[in-house]
């Protein structure tokens, strides 16, 4: 079903902008931004890896959209910023497959990141649990030692201002029903304002 619905807006020459939830409502996305833009990257913000080839037996999980994508436009084309989670294997895969992997940090490698994609095609997926879970605790798996919401809109900020053609983004795994004090709901709203006045060209 989004794949459909994502065709159809590529089709319009609209701009996807994905909400989640779960983190594999990334993968039908990018699927389709792929037959569209069969050289485009991938930028993938987020506290895990999501590098697992299956988790619990299932192969269309949260944990394994960023693996698939590998394999679908070729690891190489794939940048993940702020990782600090993971399995061994998934370290592993990050260091042969040619991905490239930047841990802990998201400002400063998208500093150096951005002028070599200059004129690509970018689709970027968000996972909320980059930032610390002092800063949006609303997420199914909160990994403590995060970024501030600052810094994300400073990285947001910094591709708005760049030579990106960015295709699409999501922002997922906002989980309001963990977060009575809605300050994560708050926070991705404030995300996608700021996504949708920077990135839509
Ligand atoms: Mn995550």
């Amino acid at each position: 079903m989004i794949a459909d619905f994502v065709g159809k807006l590529l089709a319009d020459d609209k701009f996807p902008l994905g909400l989640g939830g779960e983190h594999l409502v990334s993968w039908p996305i990018i699927q389709e931004v792929y037959k569209k833009y069969p050289d485009m990257a991938l930028i993938h913000i987020d506290a895990h890896a999501d590098l697992r080839e299956q988790y619990e037996g299932e192969p269309l999980s949260h944990s394994t959209p960023i693996r698939k994508a590998c394999h679908l436009i070729g690891a190489p084309n794939v940048y993940s910023l702020g990782i600090r989670s993971g399995m061994r294997e998934e370290f592993q895969f990050a260091k042969e497959s040619g991905m490239h992997m930047h841990k802990f940090e998201v400002v400063e490698p998208l500093k150096q990141i951005l002028p070599t994609l200059a004129g690509r095609p970018v689709y970027i997926t968000i996972d909320i649990d980059v930032l610390d879970p002092s800063a949006a605790p609303g997420t199914g798996t909160a990994e403590a030692g995060g970024i501030t919401s600052k810094e994300l809109l400073e990285a947001i900020h910094l591709i708005a201002r760049s030579d990106l053609q960015v295709i699409g983004a999501d922002i997922v795994e906002v989980a309001p029903a963990y977060d009575p004090t809605e300050q994560t709901q708050i926070a991705a709203s404030k995300f996608v304002r700021e996504i949708l006045l920077g990135w839509v060209k």
